[in-house]
């Protein structure tokens, strides 16, 4: 069965361009990702929506898999070419999880919020995560793939994950996908406009106001250490600036880290 069709969330869209052409809606796919990763390096595409019932190769960051079982989520990416240096390319995620986070919060009135770097969670687990990729096209251009899962129905993640994720449905009375997905594409629309116009303070207040990791004390865990300290900022780059316990500023990258709240995992 499939229900996620264009001619259902295309209607409600409110973007200019985003979501209108380059739609690839399928019933399985490997991963949403990778199908536009490949269709960008072969400079087949530039921009572009894809999306679909379920994966067979979800994936995470890091190659951590993601779990994408039939009809249970919004299974999607969406591929651009943003007007950003490459160093900025981070920002899109931070583009990615403030549309997720408000157009869940416009439909729902759930309190979603953005729990750096890429996770949008609801009631202290999460609800989506986002997955940014970037390459190169053949004319030498940069692209982004942004990435998004989105758990709506119980049964999106397995159960051994249930402490630590959520799925919408289980929260509110759902939203239909189709609605999820246009809100999604007109915030991330606007929120990118914002990006390529004034890079971090295009969307700085969006992020600090929808931030739950901003002003909280958390822990970082890296491979080589692991230390604590107020979460106060990000900077342009889409790095966490943490203060330590000796007030020295540590810049967080992105990568190999884990952050979490004293209390747990948010
Ligand atoms: C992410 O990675 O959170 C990015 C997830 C991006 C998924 C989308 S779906 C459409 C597009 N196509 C893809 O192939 N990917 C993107 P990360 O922060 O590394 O989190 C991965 C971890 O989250 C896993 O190791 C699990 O512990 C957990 N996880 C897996 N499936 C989950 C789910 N459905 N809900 C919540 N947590 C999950």
């Amino acid at each position: 069965m499939q229900d996620l069709l264009p001619a259902a969330w295309q209607p409600l869209l409110t973007t200019c361009s985003l979501g209108r052409e380059g739609v690839i809606c399928q019933h399985t796919l490997t991963s949403t990702n990778t199908v536009l990763k490949e269709l960008a390096r072969r400079g087949e595409m530039s921009q572009g929506v894809c999306l679909c019932e379920m994966q067979t190769a979800g994936r995470g960051r890091l190659d951590r898999s993601w779990s994408s079982p039939e009809g249970r989520g919004v299974w999607m990416s969406v591929l651009l070419r943003p007007q950003l240096p490459p160093e900025k390319t981070p920002l899109v995620t931070f583009c990615a999880a403030i549309a997720m986070t408000k157009a869940i919060r416009r439909l729902t009135g759930v309190d979603a919020r953005i729990k750096w770097p890429n996770d949008v969670v609801a009631d202290g687990r999460k609800l989506c995560g986002v997955l940014l990729e970037a390459g190169f096209a053949p004319d030498g251009g940069m692209f982004v793939v942004a990435g998004t899962g989105l758990n709506v129905r119980s049964g999106a993640y397995p159960p051994e994950l249930a402490d630590r994720a959520v799925a919408l449905e289980e929260l509110c009375d759902a939203p239909s996908r189709n609605e999820l997905i246009a809100a999604y594409l007109s915030e991330l629309e606007e929120a990118v406009s914002a990006a390529e116009a004034s890079y971090l303070e295009g969307i700085a207040q969006s992020y600090h106001e929808l931030s739950c990791t901003l002003g909280h004390e958390v822990q970082v865990l890296s491979p080589a250490e692991t230390f604590t300290g107020v979460a106060e900022s990000v900077d342009g780059d889409g790095a966490l600036l943490v203060r330590t316990g000796a007030g020295e500023i540590r810049r967080v990258l992105a990568g190999d880290v884990s952050v979490r709240g004293l209390m747990g995992y948010v």
